[in-house]
């Protein structure tokens, strides 16, 4: 592939500090690009645009560089590597699909794709893959946040600029920008929602068990942190947290211990994806154990992927705190920003949306903000990625 001469402006913005689905449930195919693009666009970017902090002008660089050659002008292909975490659920194969649709052959891309499966040997081993076959971009979704500096020395020294999408890096600042969702807030979200939603159907008692996602994952790190926040505050037990992996067999797995384990001692669980969840379900179900709106176990999940939605109207999760997977056309937005020369935002955050069943209780206060519930109807279900 041809190797591009970065700018300067792209050598400032890489070195600016850095500021911020169930197995057996194939998740729709999520929209194409054209109806993406607009969802993507119309909310998230005023969202984006509200949330995301001022881009932080960084002085150009002293060392002027070759201006990137402007592909689009010229026509030519735009090659991007793509190290992708794997194919464990309903949201990977969203995410996966967004990028595919919109870094198209027929959109003037090259795209190189890498399903890690979860190996995080194996992703840094395709970024340099990548930085081999000198690709223009390199997209990164890590399996876990640290451990990215040395690779990411090499992407900057081979001139390569890097977008992050999702989960965070959080040892290097190395790369140009990042595209995806507040994992904290989404778990301060959730023990909010429990709070208000305990207080509302008198549960005295509050005794958790939580299904935590990857280890090491940010997702899983700030999914945990804020729902332990909340937690701590209002002194609920959380029994134990045990990862499954975000696999509705690892949700399944764990789930099944949890019963025998803790026979009768718990009233909620936390699954920190739609597919753990499904397997949860199914663990409870064969344990006799009754979930749900109408059930002895208040079950919460995040994600909010097609059939997670269909099982909160089912009233089998109770609540589902959305992880947007649509991130493609914001990467879209950042290279075209690079192409023209100017400087894409640190990060792009993405818009979420806290999914109930029950019309009981109208928002939820989160980092002090008023945050509205949304009710879930077929039509939000139809339209789901
Ligand atoms: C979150 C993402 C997580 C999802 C899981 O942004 O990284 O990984 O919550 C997925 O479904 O496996």
């Amino acid at each position: 592939m041809k190797k591009k001469l970065v700018s300067a402006v792209l050598c400032a913005a890489m070195t600016a500090t850095m500021l911020a689905g169930c197995g057996s449930k194939p998740a729709e195919a999520p929209a194409t690009t054209t109806d993406t693009k607009t969802e993507a666009e119309a909310p998230a970017a005023d969202d984006a645009a509200a949330e995301a902090p001022a881009a932080d002008d960084a002085a150009a660089d002293d060392t002027a560089a070759e201006a990137p050659a402007d592909d689009t002008a010229s026509g030519e292909v735009v090659t991007i590597g793509f190290a992708q975490v794997g194919h464990e659920s309903d949201w990977r194969t969203a995410s996966t699909k967004s990028c595919q649709t919109v870094f198209s052959a027929e959109n003037g891309y090259d795209l190189q794709f890498v399903d890690c499966d979860n190996d995080s040997a194996k992703q840094i081993e395709a970024v340099r893959g990548f930085i081999q076959q000198q690709v223009d971009y390199i997209i990164i979704d890590p399996i876990v946040s640290t451990g990215w500096d040395t690779v990411l020395t090499e992407c900057e020294e081979a001139g390569i600029p890097v977008i992050v999408i999702d989960r965070t890096i959080d040892d290097s600042d190395k790369y140009v920008s990042w595209v995806g969702s507040n994992f904290k807030t989404e778990g301060l979200a959730a023990g909010e929602w429990l709070k208000a939603y305990a207080a509302a159907k008198g549960m005295e008692d509050v005794n958790v068990l939580v299904i935590e996602g990857s280890t090491g994952a940010s997702a899983t790190i700030g999914r945990t942190d804020g729902f332990k926040e909340i937690a701590d505050a209002e002194g609920w037990n959380i029994i134990d947290s045990q990862s499954g992996d975000f696999t509705q067999a690892g949700g399944q797995e764990v789930m099944e211990s949890y019963c025998k384990s803790y026979e009768g001692q718990f009233n909620v669980v936390v699954c920190q994806n739609d597919n753990e969840a499904f397997g949860a379900m199914e663990a409870m179900k064969n344990a006799g154990v009754s979930y749900g709106v109408d059930g002895d176990v208040v079950l919460i999940s995040f994600d909010a992927c097609t059939a997670g939605l269909e099982e909160v109207m089912a009233g089998n999760i109770t609540a589902d705190f959305e992880c947007n997977p649509l991130a493609a056309p914001f990467v879209e937005d950042v290279i075209k920003t690079l192409q023209s020369g100017g400087t894409p935002e640190k990060e792009v955050f993405m818009v979420e949306h806290w999914y109930v069943k029950e019309d009981i209780l109208s928002d939820i206060t989160v980092n002090g903000e008023k945050q509205e519930l949304t009710v879930v109807t077929q039509e939000i279900i139809d339209a789901q990625y």
